[in-house]
């Protein structure tokens, strides 16, 4: 039982509530690393608001309100049984339905789905829009996998997965390995199973039944409009300007548009497997026909681009020298040892595309080195700002333009980087937008928790 510690300073607080996690969690590294960064962040909070540490806001928000975890089996296109493990944390509610994405790739497990919904609850309040903070995911491999076999996968996965959620419950979406393919089967297979069309249930869907223009293209573009908004603090922008980003998915293509767009050189991308180097600046057209349309490995590229060159691995994208940074593959693909690389080659800025791509030793070393740092629960909250946007239209059952969308998108970016600024200055800790973003998206759900009584 969480013994709740009031009458103490709010340095003890936070450090009893972070220690009793890892006695409780201790396995779950990737989950007590989220967790760290966000509750050493919040200690000039309770500083200020007593009232949040007597109310066990702390230890409640750390504990999700349901952890779903199930078989999902299923038949490879060999006839042999096929058995994965689904999860779906359904984290906090205060603001919201449940609200995140779904991640299949061979490494999730409890405490990857347990950070990635921990990081949501923050990121979806920095919206501005209500939505609560869920995540889920399998340890399903898409990779190699035929169009049949991804689509019984997500049958079988959704035949367990559709009693925890709906439209005012829980609103699944992708993430890593789950796109506009998967999403689609999934909402089929919900409506089959609930014998209704319920749009609201699932965002990120196809265009014809439901979707939202940009959304797919909402999370790059985002982290590049907030990165912009950081860089005039410092009276640049992306014009002219050597960008590196890391991963060739969703994200990382759309932020290599976006910053194309803006005028930047971007000259690195990657997959699991290595690195494309093109110092001209990357063919576009060329690397989303490879990656989308043919969804083949990114080494492809230098066949058809000789002045490109590819390496092998991944941490090697940050030797190259760059301006800016755009991390847009995974979680801690950036270390101390790289982030010291990038400021030593004069790097100015790095804006989080990905979901914790930086280690937290990484960050130190942003930080003191006063590169500017776009945190990811606000950097990348696009993807989600337009999921919800996504939600609003389905309810109204009214559609909005292309560019619509993408204004909204774009004051959202400006509105999180505007709260964040605000918020870090308002608590001591002026142009740190890590402490803002993480002041401000808590401060929304502290505020909902303790109206909402001891729940
Ligand atoms: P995709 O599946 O579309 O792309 C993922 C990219 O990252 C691929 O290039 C993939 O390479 C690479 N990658 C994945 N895992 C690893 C790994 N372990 N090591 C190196 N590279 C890896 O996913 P998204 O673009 O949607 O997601 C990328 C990141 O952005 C994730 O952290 C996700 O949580 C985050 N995010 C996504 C949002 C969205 O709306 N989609 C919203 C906010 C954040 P390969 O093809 O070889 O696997
Ligand atoms: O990490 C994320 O914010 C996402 N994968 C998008 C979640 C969503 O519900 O659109």
């Amino acid at each position: 039982m969480v013994t709740l510690t009031t009458n103490t300073t709010a340095t003890t607080y936070v450090d009893s509530v972070y220690n009793k996690l890892v006695e409780t969690n201790g396995h779950e590294v990737e989950f007590l690393q989220a967790a760290k960064e966000i509750i050493y962040s919040l200690t000039p909070v309770f500083e200020k608001r007593p009232e949040l540490m007597e109310a066990g806001i702390l230890e409640r928000i750390v504990e999700p309100e349901r952890i779903l975890k199930f078989r999902v089996t299923w038949m490879d296109d060999a006839g042999k049984v096929q058995v994965n493990r689904g999860y779906r944390i359904q984290f906090n509610s205060a603001i919201g339905p449940y609200k995140g994405g779904l991640r299949f790739h061979p490494s999730v497990n409890e405490s990857i789905v347990k950070f990635l919904g921990f990081e949501q609850i923050f990121k979806n309040s920095l919206t501005g829009q209500p939505i609560g903070g869920g995540k889920g995911g399998s340890d399903f491999d898409p990779k190699g996998k035929s169009n049949n076999e991804i689509m019984r996968f997500c049958q079988a996965f959704m035949t367990e997965l559709y009693r925890h959620i709906g439209q005012d419950i829980d609103v699944p979406a992708g993430d890593i390995g789950v796109g506009g393919r998967e999403v689609g089967y999934l909402f089929g297979q919900y409506k089959r199973i609930r014998g209704g069309y319920e749009p609201g249930v699932l965002t990120g869907k196809g265009l014809s039944f439901g979707g939202s223009l940009t959304r797919t293209e909402a999370t790059g573009y985002g982290c590049v409009y907030f990165v912009d908004e950081m860089l005039q603090e410092i009276k640049e922008s992306f014009q002219n300007q050597t960008v590196v980003v890391s991963g060739s998915g969703n994200v990382a293509i759309y932020a290599i548009e976006k910053a194309q767009q803006l005028g930047a050189k971007v000259v690195a991308a990657s997959d699991s497997s290595g690195y494309i180097h093109d110092p001209e600046g990357i063919d576009l057209a060329l690397l989303k026909d490879i990656k989308e349309v043919r969804k083949a490995r990114i080494i492809e590229y230098v066949k058809e681009r000789p002045e490109a060159t590819y390496t092998e691995g991944c941490t090697g994208i940050w030797t190259i020298p760059c301006d800016i940074a755009l991390p847009c593959a995974t979680q801690n693909e950036i270390d101390e040892a790289s982030a010291r690389l990038l400021v030593e080659n004069g790097v100015k800025a790095v804006g989080e595309g990905a979901n914790m791509p930086s280690t937290l030793e990484a960050i130190d070393v942003y930080l003191e080195n006063n590169v500017l740092f776009a945190p990811a629960k606000a950097a990348n909250a696009g993807g989600v700002a337009v999921s919800a946007l996504e939600m609003a239209q389905d309810s109204s059952r009214q559609f909005w333009t292309f560019d619509e969308v993408d204004k909204k998108l774009h004051q959202i970016m400006i509105n999180i980087y505007n709260e964040s600024s605000a918020a870090a200055k308002r608590y001591g800790h002026e142009g740190n937008l890590l402490f803002g973003s993480n002041i401000a998206g808590f401060e929304k759900v502290a505020d909902a928790m303790l109206a909402q009584g001891i729940i």
